[in-house]
């Protein structure tokens, strides 16, 4: 046994977009291709010490939502991580952890941090996604600073250190040893679970289900099926069958595992039965997104973190109230309304997780959450999927009402804020950052113009201070916000892999309530004509409409 040192060679735009890097499997499988991004990432983690040693001696986490290449990549990260002094790695159980599972190991074991091996939301398979990110101590994404500095390192990386032992028996607890490495493979649920279990009334959820209540989890065949599983079944005595596609498969067995109404179809279909349950939940890859369904009724992200905020009370994990909460600048201004009755701080951050964490670990917010299906608290530095449904759940055993009952009454006391966004998938790069600079440029002669009833009064590049560190992320999203309050709202995606997808977020509010129940698309349609009159989406495209509206 030998710890090897290999010349090796860049690769071009191994940068990190909104959620980690995400190449096509086929990218990722060529030589060095991961082993480069590893080496690079373990160089700016030992570099950010005082002494250039920040690593040696500390404890990683290690584990990934199971899709193909996912049981490769843990061996070759562990090999990396043995010859780079890397003390000891937590490493889930055949290579498995979910996101917030990983968030959740990282502090309840004090880790100097943690690798996320997922794609998230991207299809898998051998032609599907593959991705990796790197998590802090405190359990959240790595800040812009970090990503920066390994992506630049990444463009002059010439050597990898790499120890030659076999493999490690990653389907076995318990510790094994690579040269000066302990592998310690852990239960993927156990500290995870530990964690629900002191902000949920465990015990209502238990007679809840006793007494017949009926719920059906749509796992996509992905990581968040053995939490859902061992939580749900196990432990608060569902029926079994009650997550469905509960196993975790290489390709997600062909299922999109972005769990909104167009992807999860199957659930859609489910509560719309006669005999549908009381209340159905999907999540997405690696588990960190939740949607929310009751009978006929499915809940938007957005109206999510709002009813989660007022009825946190009921929650024992939030009983004594909540700090503030923050959405990204995308998501709409329900939670704000929420915020401003309940006297809460509310902040307004850039699209992904990580600008959430310095907020949350300021104790100025306890709730955040996305319009992309993701919700989470301060328990952990990520989105969390099946927190959110046991939130749900919760929400419904305190009160005894139904999703849709419980939305509705929220929708009266608050007003509703209708709220779509509309995906093009698949544009030409070119094409795609060409109508965002072109946007870019008409910006200052758009305030003070009317479209229809509405009149324009801001229009800009949304650009977020941190208010803890001070940090500047310019060019986050550009935003039209009229009189009324509605908004249009277009960015480029950073998750994709093929192309660019732009896009587009519409909002507006409805405080009537005789006028609070019309479909979503027609009660937006007059902004998506703004949207194509000021950016001419389809004239670019050629596409005649988005491919996913949401
Ligand atoms: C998307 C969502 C964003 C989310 C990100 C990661 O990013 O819009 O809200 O944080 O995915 O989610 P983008 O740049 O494609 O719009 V996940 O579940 O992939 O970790
Ligand atoms: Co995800």
């Amino acid at each position: 046994m030998a710890i090897q040192t290999i010349p090796t060679q860049p690769f071009a735009g191994q940068r990190p977009g909104t959620s980690g890097l995400r190449k096509k499997v086929t990218a990722f499988t060529q030589s060095h291709y991961l082993e480069n991004f590893v080496q690079t990432l373990l160089d700016v983690l030992n570099a950010s010490g005082p002494d250039g040693q920040a690593l040696t001696g500390q404890t990683l986490v290690l584990g990934g939502d199971g899709r193909f290449y996912n049981r490769t990549a843990v061996q070759t990260i562990l090999k990396l991580a043995a010859a780079n002094g890397v003390a000891r790695v937590l490493l889930g159980r055949g290579g498995i952890l979910s996101t917030p599972a990983v968030s959740a190991v990282i502090r309840r074991r004090q880790a100097f941090g943690g690798i996320v091996l997922s794609a998230s939301h991207n299809p898998g398979g051998p032609d599907g996604d593959f991705g990796i990110k790197y998590n802090a101590g405190n359990g959240g994404p790595a800040n812009e600073a970090l990503t920066e500095a390994v992506y630049a390192r990444t463009q002059v990386l010439r050597e990898l250190r790499i120890s030659d032992v076999p493999d490690v028996d990653i389907d076995r607890l318990g510790l094994q040893q690579i040269e000066q490495m302990q592998v310690d493979v852990i239960d993927p649920v156990a500290d995870y679970a530990a964690v629900m279990r002191v902000l949920f009334d465990f015990d209502l959820l238990r007679t809840m289900f006793k007494r017949g209540f009926r719920v059906r989890v749509d796992a996509m065949n992905a990581v968040g099926g053995p939490y859902a599983r061992a939580i749900l079944e196990g432990e608060l005595g569902a029926p079994a069958g009650t997550v469905v596609n509960a196993e975790p498969l290489e390709d997600f067995g062909g299922l999109h595992p972005d769990p909104n109404p167009v992807n999860a179809e199957d659930l859609i279909a489910h509560m719309q039965r006669p005999d549908a349950p009381d209340f159905g939940a999907a999540m997405d890859g690696d588990a960190d997104r939740n949607m929310v369904v009751g009978r006929n009724f499915v809940v938007t992200p957005s109206d999510s973190l709002a009813l989660m905020t007022a009825h946190a009370r009921l929650i024992p994990g939030y009983k004594d109230g909540l700090l503030g909460v923050a959405r990204s600048m995308p998501t709409s201004a329900a939670v704000d309304r929420v915020a401003k009755v309940m006297g809460l701080p509310c902040f307004e951050t850039p699209t992904g997780w990580k600008f959430f964490g310095n907020l949350l670990d300021a104790g100025r917010v306890s709730l955040c959450g996305e319009e992309s299906y993701g919700t989470g608290s301060s328990h952990v530095r990520e989105k969390d999927g099946l927190w959110a449904i046991l939130f749900w759940l919760s929400l419904q055993g305190a009160t005894g009402r139904s999703v849709e009952s419980l939305v509705r009454e929220h929708w009266r006391i608050y007003g509703r804020n209708y709220y779509t966004r509309h995906d093009y998938e698949g544009i030409a790069v070119d094409v795609a950052q060409a109508l965002m600079q072109d946007l870019r440029a008409a910006l200052p002669a758009l305030p003070g113009r009317q479209f229809g009833t509405r009149r324009l009064v801001l229009a800009d590049d949304f650009a977020y201070t941190d208010p803890v560190d001070g940090s500047v992320s310019g060019q986050q999203g550009i935003r039209l916000i009229f009189d009324d309050g509605a908004r249009v709202i277009f960015r480029l995606s950073g998750t994709g892999t093929e192309g660019a997808t732009l896009r587009l977020y519409l909002e507006r509010y409805e405080a009537d309530s005789a006028k609070q129940d019309q479909p979503v698309q027609p009660a937006l349609a007059e902004l998506a004509a703004v949207a194509e009159q000021v950016a001419g989406i389809s004239g670019r495209t050629g596409m005649a409409g988005p491919t996913v509206a949401t």
